[in-house]
């Protein structure tokens, strides 16, 4: 890694990778905006103030092993020993499944396609998933049934801003991703959020249905299109299918009944459904907020419907996209870290996928594991009879950020063996049995892939402090100990990439034709990019989906309620999503003082009668009750939320964990948890007095 004074790379959080330029300065790193075209020079306070993640006071530094319930530091050699040793006790005794791996959307993709490689060879384990299930699976399962692939944007960031009409349904850019709004300023924005954020503030339309209702919504909204005679019957006929089947479903969701059931006004329906219809140019987009759900999966479906019938997607100037979340959201679920993929966005099941990706890798096909258990079941299973007994956690913080996380706290505690890599502290290097300290970064080099399926490099500046090591090392200390031989753990990013290129030559999400040098040259490569003379490909759809037949589908979808209903004991329906200045569990953000300032403990937004009834005024702390458990947050009074509806950030830790509520309940097909629909009861904080 060499110590340079001076590169362009990208912000370390989120997916719209930000360009920025970082210069070392002689009181610390500085940063500024690049003209990179997502953010033209626009940054986040989170993007400003991220120099200061690299000497933060707690970073860790040294391997640790807990000897006698402490951590203690120690040398690599000692603590990639007892990993070793560890591993193959527990892979004697019992099995090579019965260790688990958990990755992170966060990972450079060549992070992502070692840790799968290297759980699949090293450890012959099927039981890898990774956080991305929490973030991206709803969509990404959606988008691959509507289009027969899946990429975030499957068009660049700046079309947008050329858009007459924007629908964001649950997403909340103004906080999640800023510099993204400079492209919404032109569009005329319909925002479907139960709460009133900053980004509906911004809409000419705000539509607030009660968390878990979007499906019934975009089952309304299909049904005026079609009705009032707004739909595209040209391009229905010419370039989908199935638009019959869906069309059974929505039609009994005439306005009354969505109005009944989502709480938004037959008025706003249509003249949500008259902008869209009428608009030029217009986009339907998803967060999380239609995603999270135990039916996200039909909701996005319902989404993409309603994008069809208005014959957007694939058109220049129009189409469905779902904003990605972490910085590597999209490559991070290409490369096969998920519990049902190998490299390429193949699927594991697929003997042709199995045989060509065991090719590059050396090894007969029939080595490969097949799929494993996805995130929340594969932390569930933690420490049962046939559930893993060993789990390493590579860039994520679950005990903060997993559904029903006392449930899940308890899994990780009951393990033999908790390995955990990363650059700070965390509520679940906090349980570990071996804390590995690695690179973060500005001190490596490696891709990422952002939200429109933008292949990026992130550059290193700085040699990392103490005795950190990448990722990629802590994977080849590990697998030789396992008696792997070395060259099929490269260490050198590059290295990696050439051969993630190969695994990935043919999949869905093809690499083959980019590399380092095309990227240092400063070409704009978005996937599927096959081969070296290919321009990759900014915009997917123009000339067909990517079915056999070239065209998109219809999926019938119906309403049905989540997995919580408010009822007499817990009357509330709560939600959870993000601020503007913590990132995620906040293991980092909340290590950033002008941040920590910014956003400093849990809170809960309430209605103010909501709050009156429960005895609650403004700035007391609450108690929020599910049938999971229960969290403590400040409470602010917020005239425009529902007087049925709590809100709740999940950056906090301990007794603010907003997951404390949250509950089990998955998504059938993508296994997403339920993040946004808890039911709750709302009452002032008591002190426990001990009898
Ligand atoms: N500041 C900040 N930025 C981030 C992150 C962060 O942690 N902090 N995380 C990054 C990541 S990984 C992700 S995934 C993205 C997420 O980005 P977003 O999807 O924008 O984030 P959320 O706040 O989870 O959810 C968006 C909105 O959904 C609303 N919502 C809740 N329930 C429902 C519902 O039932 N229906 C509808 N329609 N809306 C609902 C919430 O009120 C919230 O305003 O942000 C990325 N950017
Ligand atoms: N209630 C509720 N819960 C949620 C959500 C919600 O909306 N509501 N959203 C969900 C979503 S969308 C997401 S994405 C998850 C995210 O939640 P987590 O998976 O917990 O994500 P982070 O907090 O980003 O955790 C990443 C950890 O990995 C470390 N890290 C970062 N980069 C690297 C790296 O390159 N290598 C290693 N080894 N470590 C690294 C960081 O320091 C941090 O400690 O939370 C989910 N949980
Ligand atoms: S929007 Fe995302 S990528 Fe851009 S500066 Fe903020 S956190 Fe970083
Ligand atoms: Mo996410």
């Amino acid at each position: 890694m060499p110590d340079v004074r001076t590169v362009a790379t990208h912000c370390p959080y989120c997916a719209l990778q930000c360009g920025t330029r970082l210069t070392r300065e002689r009181r610390g790193v500085s940063v500024r905006p690049t003209d990179f075209p997502v953010n033209r020079g626009g940054l986040c306070q989170k993007g400003w103030t991220a120099p200061s993640l690299l000497d933060v006071a707690d970073r860790l530094r040294h391997p640790m092993v807990r000897r006698d319930g402490e951590l203690v530091p120690v040398s690599w050699d000692i603590a990639l020993d007892t990993i070793a040793t560890g591993l193959d006790r527990i892979r004697a005794e019992r099995g090579p499944d019965a260790i688990g791996v958990f990755g992170g959307g966060g990972l450079t993709n060549e992070k992502a396609y070692l840790l799968g490689k290297f759980a699949r060879l090293a450890l012959g384990t099927s039981q890898i998933d990774y956080n991305g299930r929490f973030c991206m699976s709803s969509a990404a399962a959606a988008g691959n049934a509507a289009f027969g692939v899946d990429r975030g944007l499957p068009f660049p960031v700046t079309d947008l801003g050329g858009a007459d009409v924007v629908l964001l349904a649950g997403a909340n850019p103004a906080e999640t991703m800023p510099p993204l709004m400079q492209h919404l300023r032109s569009p005329e924005l319909i925002v479907i959020d139960p709460r009133r954020t900053a980004t509906a503030e911004q809409a000419a339309l705000h539509l607030q249905p009660l968390p878990g209702t979007d499906l019934a919504l975009a089952l309304g909204l299909l049904h005026i299109a079609v009705v009032d005679g707004r739909s595209d019957t040209g391009y229905i006929a010419e370039r989908t299918g199935g638009f019959e089947s869906a069309w059974q479903r929505a039609m009994s969701w005439w306005p009354e009944r969505v109005e009944r059931v989502t709480g938004v006004p037959v008025s706003e329906q249509r003249q949500a459904v008259r902008m869209l219809a009428e608009a030029g140019s217009a986009y339907v987009l998803t967060g999380r907020g239609a995603e999270q759900h135990s039916k996200g999966v039909d909701t996005v479906s319902g989404f993409i419907n309603l994008a069809l019938a208005l014959g957007l997607p694939g058109r220049p100037g129009g189409g469905y996209g779902c904003l990605t979340g972490q910085g590597n959201g999209q490559g991070g679920r290409e490369h096969g870290q998920k519990a049902d993929q190998l490299p390429g966005y193949r699927m594991i099941t697929d003997q042709a996928a199995r045989e060509h990706v065991a090719e590059v890798w050396g090894v007969p096909p029939e080595e490969l594991p097949g799929p494993g258990r996805s995130a929340y079941e594969l932390l569930d299973a933690l420490g049962t009879e046939d559930g893993p007994s060993a789990l390493l956690v590579f860039g994520s913080n679950p005990v903060v950020s997993a559904p029903n996380a006392a449930h899940v706290t308890d899994r990780l505690k009951a393990l033999d063996l908790l390995v955990v890599a990363d650059f700070v502290p965390s509520e679940t290097t906090e349980l570990a049995d071996v804390v590995l300290p690695v690179t973060q970064w500005a001190e490596e080099e490696g891709t990422m892939t952002n939200l429109e399926g933008r292949v990026l490099r992130r550059r290193g500046l700085q040699v990392p402090p103490g005795h950190a090591r990448s990722d990629l090392e802590v994977l080849h200390g590990i697998a030789t100990r396992l008696g792997e031989p070395g060259h099929r753990y490269p260490t050198r990013p590059r290295e990696v990439f050439e051969e993630l290129r190969r695994a990935s030559a043919g999949g869905k999400a093809d690499y083959s034709g980019i590399s380092y040098e095309r990227l240092d040259a400063g070409e704009a490569l978005h996937w599927p990019c096959p081969d070296g003379e290919h321009p990759g490909t900014p915009r997917l759809f123009l000339d067909g989906f990517a079915h056999a037949d070239g065209r998109a589908r219809f999926v019938p979808v119906e309403h049905r309620e989540a997995g919580d209903v408010p009822a007499e004991v817990f009357p509330l329906t709560a939600t959870t999503g993000r601020v503007l200045a913590q990132y995620q569990s906040g293991a980092q953000t909340r290590r950033v003082a002008e941040l920590n300032e910014a956003a400093p403990e849990a809170f809960v937004e309430v209605h103010p009668d909501t709050a009156a009834r429960a005895g609650l005024a403004e700035g007391a702390r609450a108690r929020v009750t599910s049938p999971r458990g229960s969290t403590v947050a400040t409470v602010r009074l917020v005239p425009t939320m529902r007087t049925d509806t709590v809100f709740l950030p999940f950056h906090f830790p301990g007794d603010g964990r907003a997951n404390l509520l949250t509950s089990d309940a998955l998504d059938p097909r993508s296994r997403m948890p339920e993040f946004k629909v808890s039911a709750v009861r709302l009452e002032p904080e008591r002190e426990v007095v001990a009898p």
